[in-house]
């Protein structure tokens, strides 16, 4: 049963203005699940007319107002929690009880944290001789956030509640692949009875609807999370008027592997990094870099725990891998196997589909993935694949593995494992990243800065930095006679 969702501009639901509209489906199934606005400049234009409507009462409320409404927006998403999980499951591949455990909650403690933390947002103060200097934060205005199709609620909610939180008004748009989850949280901010056009929501492709979206001479920020070549355009777009960017792009991160590892941690910790999420997140780690003198038992121990990995229907509780996000993305991953295998790679498991019957026969699957024998100049081992595919490499030596970690034009994050102190700050220190976790991967702290180097991005959210990059700092200087 497919459904005709709608653009969200001043609280209501809108048709788009050229009545074009493109299927959206289920990639476990490939049946069409709902018709999704193709929207274009015009339906933009309306948006950013709506949130402008509504930006001066909604700048004039007190930050514990804005924090109530991030509260309510949170309570009611946690009351339709599974609606919610099963929706992001149809849309985007996962499995239902990864949405329902992880991205979901995740996305509800968004509006909370940011609730709490705006709360509790202070200003600064600089006393000088005859004078006193104090900081306050202003909303910029209306503000754009572009999000991707691997966590389509969790990183949207994770834009909208600081950029809410500091006053300004939205004009949002998912990922034309993952539009359903968006939909529910525009009704969600219509049923609570949020001030209409705080929150407006425009559906549709990336060139028409979001380059506009970027070119949009009244949108003064732009948060945009997605493939580096994306982060370019906008880039290219936005710096020249002057907007404010924040990029979180790609990724190639490395998980770092020592010999005196707690090697059961290490081997569950990294089969984690590598295959969550059907390895389709910016901080999957990819390239597993293993110590010599425990390689051969840590590619045994790593793969027998991959091939393990229960594979299939996402609406089933047991699966840990769904399906890929789209049949044309399989595609662009089972290119990047057979790749590896031209460059010289020999696959130790998976590479195939897996045996689906029923609806799910035509589904994007692919069963995870797991090749070694590539050099780490290869492109397999380079370039970003975002799919269940990780590659393995062994070092000799702490420097040979920094070395190899930072042989990629990304730098986003990577993971060290390892029970020596002193090598795992070493390493950390010199590695090129944003974020690096040791003894784990993606353990979340809401208040640390979430950003990534040289091609990963330009830019910090997170926490304060969040709260920051939505809002201008004014300094006000006030003489004392
Ligand atoms: O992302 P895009 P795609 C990587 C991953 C993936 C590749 C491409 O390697 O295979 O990027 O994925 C909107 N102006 N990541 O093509 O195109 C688009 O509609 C403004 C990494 O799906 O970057 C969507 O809403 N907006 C990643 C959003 O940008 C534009 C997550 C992201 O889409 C636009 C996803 C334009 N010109 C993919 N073109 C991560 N780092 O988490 C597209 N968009």
């Amino acid at each position: 049963m497919s459904q005709k969702i709608s653009n969200w501009i001043g609280g209501i639901p809108a048709a788009p203005q050229q009545g074009r509209f493109f299927e959206n489906r289920n990639p476990a199934t490939n049946e069409i699940i709902a018709l999704v606005p193709q929207s274009d400049g015009s339906d933009v234009d309306a948006a950013v007319r709506a949130a402008q409507s509504a930006l001066p009462a909604w700048r004039a409320t007190s930050p514990a107002e804005r924090a109530d409404l991030l509260d309510a927006v949170a309570d009611c998403i946690e009351g339709r929690l599974e609606e919610f999980a099963v929706l992001e499951s149809q849309d985007q591949g996962k499995p239902v009880g990864l949405a329902r455990r992880v991205d979901i909650p995740r996305a509800i403690s968004n509006f909370r944290f940011f609730a709490s933390a705006v709360r509790q947002f202070s200003a600064e103060s600089y006393v000088m001789p005859g004078a006193l200097n104090y900081t306050s934060r202003k909303p910029i205005g209306v503000v754009g956030l572009i999000t991707p199709w691997n966590l389509p609620l969790y990183l949207l909610s994770w834009k909208t509640a600081p950029a809410l939180a500091m006053g300004n008004c939205i004009v949002a748009k998912p990922s034309e692949l993952t539009p359903l989850t968006a939909n529910a949280l525009a009704e969600v901010f219509t049923d609570i009875g949020a001030p209409p056009g705080i929150f407006n929501l425009v559906q549709g492709m990336g060139a028409d609807c979001g380059q506009a979206i970027v070119a949009h001479p009244n949108i003064k920020a732009v948060s945009f999370t997605g493939g580096t070549a994306t982060g370019r355009s906008v880039a290219a777009t936005g710096a020249p008027l002057f907007k404010k960017l924040s990029l979180e792009l790609g990724g190639k991160n490395a998980s770092v592997v020592f010999a005196d590892c707690d090697f059961e941690k290490t081997v569950s910790g990294t089969v984690r990094a590598g295959f969550a999420n059907q390895g389709e997140i910016c901080l999957c780690g990819s390239r597993v870099l293993v110590e010599r003198s425990i390689y051969d038992r840590f590619k045994a121990a790593f793969t027998e725990k991959v091939a393990a990995l229960k594979v299939g229907d996402p609406a089933d509780e047991a699966t840990q891998i769904g399906a890929l996000n789209s049949l044309a993305h399989r595609e662009k991953v089972s290119s990047y196997i057979d790749l590896a295998q031209e460059e010289g790679g020999t696959l130790l498991t998976g590479g195939t589909r897996p045996n689906l019957s029923g609806a799910l026969k035509d589904g994007a699957f692919l069963n995870p993935t797991v090749i070694d024998g590539l050099s780490i100049n290869s492109r397999t081992a380079t370039e970003e694949i975002f799919g269940p595919v990780v590659t393995l490499h062994p070092f000799d030596s702490e420097d040979e593995a920094v070395q190899m970690a930072n042989n990629t034009r990304y730098g986003l994050s990577a993971s060290v494992w390892t029970q020596d102190l002193g090598k795992a700050h070493r390493v950390s220190d010199a590695l090129e990243v944003g974020m690096v976790w040791v003894n784990t991967w993606l353990m979340r702290d809401l208040r640390v800065p979430f950003g990534g180097v040289k091609e990963s991005g330009v830019g910090r959210e997170g926490g304060r930095w969040s709260l920051e990059f939505y809002s201008e700092n004014k300094n006000t200087c006030i003489k004392v006679d």
